[in-house]
């Protein structure tokens, strides 16, 4: 009801429309149009009443709200299903929780500020208030758990394309779960799984993107090689828009895995990769090597040759760290 109200304060902003004309194209009495103004008012849109003119829509709030991502969407079952907060812990772990409690596949947690934040190994993610698309999305894939990763590469691929194709900045893939732009990371993923033998219950995409963070608030221990869309836009990203293109890309990839297999995703990911092709130090607990990134396979993981022994080694996202071999200004 309240999108309805709010599609047609929208048709005819600035100008007002009467609570009984809302009234009756919505089926609905003047007082419940009034108790769903108040609502909208409280959500953070201006909504101005005239006397005898009715209400005007003055401005809408720069927030994720359900309402306004879905105006946008093209999707058929992700983020069909919308949760919204101001605040939570983790994204991540309050979908568990609504996983747990039966959430349906495509539904998406978004927070506009996280005090728990994570990434992987319990590491922190800074996810700072109306600043940043801090979100989540629940997947049911017909994938063993051994192919997990791959939703991790495929969300990597969908939102480097909407940043790109929304932002026109250079946004590059570093393997496994990282974005970056100009060398410094602008986004984290983080893919968790519930499992048992041979099958998956759920899997959970997470990611941080870091759009409009200016620099002055970034911690200072993150601030050499944490990045924001802003900062190199040189202006402010619309977050919603840019939330409902990357839902957009996630639906199709999904789809197309679902539909063809990987190999339509691994091209995309090869596309934008900054890894292929770098003198990489792999760390490994076992071990410790350089080499050249030569590709990745069709299930993720990144193949390096050795420089030592010539060989192709294939490594596990998880098991490893990658760096530079040469250098340490640059976080690629
Ligand atoms: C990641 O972990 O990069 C995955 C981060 C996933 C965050 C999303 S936000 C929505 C959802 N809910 C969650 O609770 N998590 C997901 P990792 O590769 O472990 O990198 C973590 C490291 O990135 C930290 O130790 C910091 O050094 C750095 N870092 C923290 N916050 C950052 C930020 N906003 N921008 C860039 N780097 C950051």
């Amino acid at each position: 009801m309240r999108t309805g109200i709010l599609k047609i304060l929208k048709q005819h902003a600035p100008a007002p429309v009467s609570g009984e004309m809302l009234g009756k194209t919505l089926g609905i009495s003047r007082t419940a149009v009034w108790k769903h103004i108040q609502a909208l008012k409280k959500e953070g849109y201006q909504i101005t009443a005239f006397t005898k003119k009715g209400y005007a829509l003055l401005e809408v709030p720069d927030k994720m709200l359900p309402a306004e991502i879905e105006e946008k969407l093209h999707t058929k079952f992700v983020g069909r299903h919308i949760h919204y907060y101001e605040s939570v812990a983790s994204s991540n772990d309050t979908l568990k929780q609504l996983a747990l409690e039966g959430a349906e596949d495509g539904t998406v947690v978004v927070a506009e500020e996280q005090t728990g934040g994570h990434g992987r190994l319990h590491r922190g993610w800074f996810s700072p208030k109306y600043q940043g698309i801090w979100f989540s999305v629940l997947f049911k894939p017909p994938f063993l758990p051994q192919e997990a990763s791959k939703i991790t590469l495929l969300s990597a691929v969908t939102v480097v394309r909407a940043i790109r194709e929304c932002c026109h900045v250079d946004a590059k893939i570093k393997w496994p779960n990282d974005i970056l732009l100009e060398g410094k990371k602008l986004v984290g993923i983080l893919t968790e799984m519930n499992a048992e033998f041979g099958h998956i219950n759920y899997l959970i995409s997470g990611i941080g993107i870091n759009v409009n963070v200016p620099k002055e608030i970034v911690p200072e221990e993150l601030r050499s090689f944490a990045i924001s869309i802003a900062q190199v836009a040189g202006h402010n990203i619309d977050r919603v828009a840019l939330f409902a293109k990357v839902l957009d890309y996630m639906e199709s990839y999904y789809e197309i895995a679902c539909r063809e297999g990987f190999d339509p995703v691994i091209q995309e990911w090869r596309k934008y990769s900054t890894t292929l092709g770098k003198d990489v130090k792999v760390i490994a607990p076992d071990k410790t090597y350089t080499g050249k990134a030569m590709d990745i396979d069709t299930s993720g993981c990144l193949v390096v040759q050795r420089d030592d022994t010539g060989e192709l080694e294939t490594v596990l996202a998880g098991d490893v760290s990658i760096r530079p071999v040469h250098g340490k200004g640059k976080y690629e």
